[in-house]
């Protein structure tokens, strides 16, 4: 997983790229609503009853400037009641669970989760990447069912989206710059390991990028739809001329999914 810098995130706590108005553009739904359905739930939820506690964690390679305050600009737009614990680590986890927290969120530099408390269950950041650029892809294609996808990066996102993707009914191919990492996503999971990622994104007309990778526009396919978590993120002019949309953000398609699908813990009891 690449790790975010202070500049990849900066426009996020004031929403700088405007997420709503693109996915809207693109997909037909707000990022609230794009992650009630990644959730599996259906109808509008009025979250305004979850606390969220979001803790900096300084271990490994430490806090990333911006991004304790950009979960929790995210969590807010989803009108949960959210705040940064003033304590980091262990201090700020203690520090919302004597505050009543119903969720806890936080990332080291292997896994962000979204905790919640009073379920005892947990939502990670790599099956809530997958899973919100797979709904992008889906809603931005019309749907998946019988269309050839292909996934980029067999890391923490790419396999969970090749599962996510192939349940969706997608024919899925999958490539790797390490290419016995697509094979073992082969075989566990039945989809299409494939070598020459040129020739494979050239042959796409939808594509989950989940690798830092960005590619050349010279061999995008006309209109294509590339839903794009990878960061870094850059498209070139003959690429955004190409593609048919571009999905992408640093952070919130992946946080909201995980902070709605954590919270449906609670709801779905109901
Ligand atoms: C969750 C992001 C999405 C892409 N890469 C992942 C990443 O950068 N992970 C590291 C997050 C570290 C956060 C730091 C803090 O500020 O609390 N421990």
């Amino acid at each position: 997983m690449t790790r975010l810098t202070p500049d990849m995130i900066a426009g996020v706590p004031e929403d700088k790229i405007d997420l709503d108005s693109a996915l809207m553009r693109m997909c037909g739904t707000t990022v609230k609503g794009m992650a009630i359905q990644a959730a599996g739930m259906e109808e509008d939820y009025d979250f305004s009853s979850f606390k969220v506690a979001v803790v900096p964690i300084t271990s490994g390679l430490g806090v990333i400037g911006g991004f304790a305050q950009s979960v929790d600009a995210i969590v807010k737009r989803l009108g949960m009641n959210s705040y940064v614990t003033k304590g980091t680590d262990v201090q700020g986890f203690s520090e919302g669970i004597r505050d009543g927290a119903d969720m806890i969120m936080m990332a080291d530099d292997t896994m962000f989760i979204a905790y919640n408390v009073r379920e005892g269950k947990q939502t990670n950041n790599s099956w809530g990447t997958a899973m919100g650029y797979s709904v992008c892809l889906r809603n931005a294609a019309g749907g998946l069912e019988g269309k050839d996808v292909l996934v980029i990066g067999a890391g923490f996102v790419g396999t969970e989206a090749v599962q996510i993707l192939k349940g969706m009914g997608a024919n899925v191919s999958v490539t790797d710059i390490i290419f016995e990492k697509a094979q073992a996503l082969e075989k566990r999971f039945g989809v299409k390991a494939v070598k020459d990622k040129e020739e494979a994104i050239s042959k796409h007309k939808l594509i989950l990028n989940a690798a830092p990778a960005s590619f050349p526009g010279r061999i995008m396919a006309e209109g294509c739809i590339v839903s794009t978590p990878g960061v870094p993120h850059e498209f070139d002019e003959e690429g955004k001329r190409r593609a048919k949309a571009i999905i992408h953000d640093p952070l919130e398609i992946g946080t909201a999914v995980m902070a709605v699908n954590s919270a449906f813990y609670s709801l779905k009891k109901h």
